[in-house]
């Protein structure tokens, strides 16, 4: 979907850039190691390869493009729709050039959530794929936005970029939480630094290394652990379209990978494509997988049957790692040495974790609580919200909302979370609050609420509970295509339950841990 004009598109670019050289001032620190690999390959995607090199020239475009005639962004918000690939990864470093806050969107979103992201970060700027120009059809934007489109930002330019000092907001990730609305996740230079630090240091990353991308770059899992933990270590960054399971064995077997990341629905996914292969399939895929030095499971709950299939299959034992976009890496089994299923082991290196109870007292082994950390690589604040940055916090510690049993070997697992208003589908956090919320402005709805129903396979699915209107009535399909253009499809419901009244305890607050049970007991 996204091939068409920009092969011919990026040799420009290359061949442009080759022409305009001229002193190049780094400024944040990955920017300056991005230097010094030069003709390594950076980024491949489906329009072809390309080196450090390309990656800097193209990206000091974008910001030159960016800034105008500015001198420097100074933390202007520069929101894009852009989809996986070498364009995304030279915009984002063109938005730091420029001394701009990135703050990517997710491609899979609807128009309103594209909207309220722009309007919620303030944003100076918009940045989209022409093939996506439709996620922003009628928006009305506030005065002052900036709408361009690709590839004009990467037009070849000339001038100088500001310096940027690395204490400053760098990144804006949304993610839902306990608020109906997705919050704005600020970090610094800084704080992505000591996030990549640790990352790099914990899992061994190389300049030999190759990853393959499938995930989502709106998110921590796929900016982070995967695309940024590469570029600062020089490695080689091998970018898909998004998951596809056969596409992704198809890869595995050119054996040039060394390391895959994924959520649990990623390798359950894979899982089920195998058990369709022959034995002879079979066989060649396993001795693909050898060769892979690491392959790392997070986002939420790695099932021990998986881990354990994967391991039959691959010969591979995935590292289990817990994490969280206000955080980044958390806790992590080990590298070297065992990996305990139904772990996520012992805290990342740079940081430090506990479990607490509801005081705020610090527990100790064989007790669960709720886990906090601290350590450089914690968010600043949550964008425009000082009083729900606050109350994250306590005495410096950041509060998860997980709930963990701290083991005698130093080990945590996790069991659960404090709120029953979350809920972890293949690895994307939903907001049980927003989806009610939404369809609340149904016509035919007196009452709702939104549940997570355990899965094998997504970890958890969208049940909705409804009361409708007297003498009316709905279906799932109806439901989901009316929501539709409102909520992302993976935040769509999938299990419905129709119900006379909504069970409530006797302050009036809707039992959920009731509704749970009983989508568990209609299954
Ligand atoms: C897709 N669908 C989902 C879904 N993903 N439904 C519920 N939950 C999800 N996660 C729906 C689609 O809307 C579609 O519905 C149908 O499933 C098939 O879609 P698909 O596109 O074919 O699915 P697939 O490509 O297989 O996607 C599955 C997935 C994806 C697991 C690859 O969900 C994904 O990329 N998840 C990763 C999210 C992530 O990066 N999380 C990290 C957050 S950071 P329909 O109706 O259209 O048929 C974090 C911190 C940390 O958590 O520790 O890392
Ligand atoms: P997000 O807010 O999207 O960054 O998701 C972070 C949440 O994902 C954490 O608070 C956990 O609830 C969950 N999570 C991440 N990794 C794991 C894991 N290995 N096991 C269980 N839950 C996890």
């Amino acid at each position: 979907m996204w091939i068409a004009g920009r092969c011919l598109k990026l040799y420009y670019y290359k061949t442009k850039s080759r022409e305009v050289k001229e002193s190049f001032v780094p400024g944040i620190e990955l920017i300056k190691r991005a230097d010094d690999f030069g003709q390594r390959t950076a980024v491949e995607d489906w329009t072809g390869s390309f080196t450090y090199a390309d990656l800097l020239d193209v990206s000091r475009f974008a910001a030159l493009n960016l800034l105008g005639d500015e001198k420097d962004l100074e933390g202007k918000r520069v929101v894009f729709l852009v989809p996986p690939g070498f364009e995304y990864v030279a915009l984002k470093l063109g938005v730091w050039m420029a001394g701009g806050v990135s703050v990517p969107l997710g491609i899979v979103h609807s128009p309103r959530e594209i909207e309220y992201v722009i309007k919620d970060s303030c944003a100076e700027t918009v940045v989209f794929h022409p093939d996506l120009a439709h996620r922003l059809e009628g928006f009305s934007p506030d005065a002052g936005v900036r709408f361009r489109k690709l590839p004009e930002v990467f037009r070849p330019a000339r001038g100088e970029l500001p310096g940027i000092s690395e204490e400053r907001r760098a990144m804006i990730i949304y993610t839902s939480g306990t608020t109906s609305k997705p919050k704005g996740v600020v970090s610094t230079h800084l704080g992505i630094k000591a996030q990549i630090n640790s990352m790099t240091e914990a899992w061994k990353w190389t300049p030999e290394d190759s990853i393959l991308n499938v995930l989502p770059l709106h998110h921590l899992h796929g900016i982070l652990n995967v695309v940024l933990c590469c570029l600062w270590s020089g490695g080689r960054c091998v970018m898909m379209d998004g998951f596809n399971a056969r596409e992704v064995w198809e890869r595995f077997k050119e054996k040039d990978l060394t390391l895959f990341m994924g959520v649990p629905t990623i390798y359950s996914k894979l899982i089920d494509l195998w058990d369709d292969f022959s034995a002879g399939e079979r066989k060649r895929m396993k001795d693909c997988l050898l060769g892979f030095r690491l392959m790392v499971s997070g986002s939420a709950a790695l099932p021990v049957s998986v881990l354990e299939k994967w391991k039959e299959i691959s010969g591979q034992v995935l590292l289990e790692r817990y994490g969280m976009t206000e955080i980044g890496m958390a806790l992590s089994n080990p590298y070297r040495g065992e990996r305990l299923p139904g772990r996520v082991g012992f805290a990342m290196p740079g940081v430090e974790v506990g479990i607490f109870d509801e005081n705020g007292s610090r527990l100790g082994v064989e007790e669960q609580g709720e886990i906090r950390m601290r350590g450089k690589g914690v968010f600043l604040e949550y964008w425009g919200k000082p009083r729900e940055t606050e109350s994250a916090f306590c005495d410096g510690w950041f509060k998860t909302g997980d709930i963990a049993f701290l083991e005698r070997g130093g080990s945590y697992r996790i069991l659960g979370r404090e709120s029953v208003d979350i809920i972890k589908s293949g690895g994307y956090k939903i907001s049980a609050l927003e989806i009610e919320e939404v369809l609340r402005e149904h016509p035919l709805i007196e009452e709702c609420t939104v549940v997570g129903i355990t899965d094998p396979s997504w970890g958890e699915r969208v049940g909705v509970a409804l009361v409708l209107r007297e003498g009316l009535s709905i279906d799932l399909e109806e439901l989901r295509g009316w929501a539709s253009d409102k909520l992302a499809r993976y935040k769509l419901p999938t299990r419905l339950l129709l119900l006379p009244s909504l069970p409530r305890n006797s302050m009036g607050k809707v039992t959920k841990n009731r509704i749970k049970q009983s989508f568990q007991n209609s299954l």
